[in-house]
């Protein structure tokens, strides 16, 4: 028998979200139906809603569930199985099949297409590489954003960045992915750990998941804060001069002005002896940038991207919630609203307006 299931879909011409009634395809050989508890509002999906698309989309890409069915090669969850749905393949290294992308037939006939999985709806189907196993006993809601904002943001800073314990880092945009990014920073045991961004709230949310310093980038350029609060006073530069900026600079948000700043913020290298700082970019971008090469040469500065935090989700999510477990990692705090699906076009407009101060989840 067929299973029903409501789906937000985003409509290929402007417009709102709409919840739609269907029947879900019986599962191809890797995929797995899960029925789901809660799902993310992740930024990326609003970057799909303001971009163009050649057909309605489906979107979401973190969340929890159980396992309704699974299709004839899945091995390795079954029926009744606790899940999280997320975007990165879980075991890449071990798997040479690129997982299928899904996407659905509307009551309409037209196709609803996704990037590689959807989570805003209360059942849905998903290639079994997006599909990691967990313990029947997680919590169910605010566990589901690990799939995202967990996994890019902390993942960045453990994983792509590979930060070191007494190392500085600053972090610009501290939503959902840029606190990630900050617990992560913490955990290791960097210092200092500067959080930038345009909100006041926002700065002072971040403090209590381990941010040692604030800037507040429209009171100014955060650049030269950052550079104060960052000397090497015995160490010198190919000019001579002091050495100051962050170890590592991690632009969660992608605008072209904070995808500048990061390399800005980075410091020199400590001339002959050491290479510069390096500048991660986490947030999507939405425009080209200019570098400044010659501050990338003489200082020995890197630029370098972060895609879902370089995590393989088989063994990086249990770690998170051992995190979760221990009081590592506040989800219960960095989840800070919650919405039906029917109130999906709520949860976006919040997220657009600036008004979620660290995470919104959907919850089914
Ligand atoms: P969210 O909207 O929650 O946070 C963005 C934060 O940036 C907010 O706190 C803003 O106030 C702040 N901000 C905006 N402009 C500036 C500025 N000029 N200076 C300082 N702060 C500013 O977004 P999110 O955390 O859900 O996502 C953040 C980005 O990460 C976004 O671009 C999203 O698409 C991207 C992302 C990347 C990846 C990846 O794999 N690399 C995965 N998921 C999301
Ligand atoms: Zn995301």
């Amino acid at each position: 028998m067929s299973i029903s299931a409501r789906v937000a879909v985003l409509p290929q011409t402007k417009g709102p979200l709409e919840i739609i009634e269907l029947d879900l395809p019986e599962p191809g050989p890797y995929d797995v139906i899960v029925k789901q508890y809660a799902s993310g509002v992740c930024h990326s999906q609003l970057h799909q809603m303001h971009s163009p698309r050649a057909a309605p989309l489906l979107l979401g890409h973190e969340s929890t569930g159980v396992v309704l069915k699974t299709g004839s090669e899945v091995t390795h969850v079954k029926e009744s199985d606790t899940v999280m749905v997320t975007w990165v393949p879980r075991d890449a290294k071990q798997s040479s099949r690129f997982p299928n992308i899904v996407n659905l037939t509307l009551p309409n006939g037209t196709l609803a297409t996704s990037r590689n999985v959807f989570t805003w709806a209360d059942i849905v189907v998903a290639d079994e590489q997006f599909v990691v196993k967990v313990d029947p006993n997680i919590n169910r809601e605010v566990t589901a954003i690990i799939g995202c904002a967990v996994m890019t943001g902390a993942g960045a800073v453990e994983n792509t960045a590979q930060v070191k314990s007494g190392q500085s880092v600053v972090i610009f945009g501290v939503g959902g992915v840029g606190l990630s990014a900050v617990v992560a920073a913490k955990t290791i045991g960097a210092n200092p750990i500067i959080a930038v961004d345009l909100d006041e709230e926002k700065l002072k949310f971040a403090k209590r998941f381990g941010a040692t310093h604030t800037i507040n980038a429209a009171d100014g350029d955060p650049v030269p804060k950052i550079h104060a609060l960052t000397s090497h006073k015995d160490k010198r530069n190919i000019m001579g001069m002091p050495v100051t900026g962050a170890d590592f600079a991690f632009d969660c948000i992608g605008r072209k002005q904070t995808m500048e700043q990061i390399v800005a913020a980075s410091r020199s290298g400590f001339f002959g002896a050491e290479p510069g700082g390096t500048a991660v970019l986490v947030g999507v971008p939405q425009t080209s940038v200019e570098l400044n090469a010659t501050d990338i040469l003489i200082n020995e500065k890197k630029f370098i991207g972060s895609i879902g935090g370089s995590c393989c989700p088989d063994r990086d999510f249990s770690k998170y919630l051992d995190w979760y477990d221990k009081g590592l990692l506040d989800l219960d705090s960095m989840v800070t609203e919650r919405f039906g699906l029917d109130q999906i076009n709520e949860a976006t407009t919040a997220l657009d307006n600036g008004e979620i101060a660290g995470r919104a989840i959907l919850v089914f």
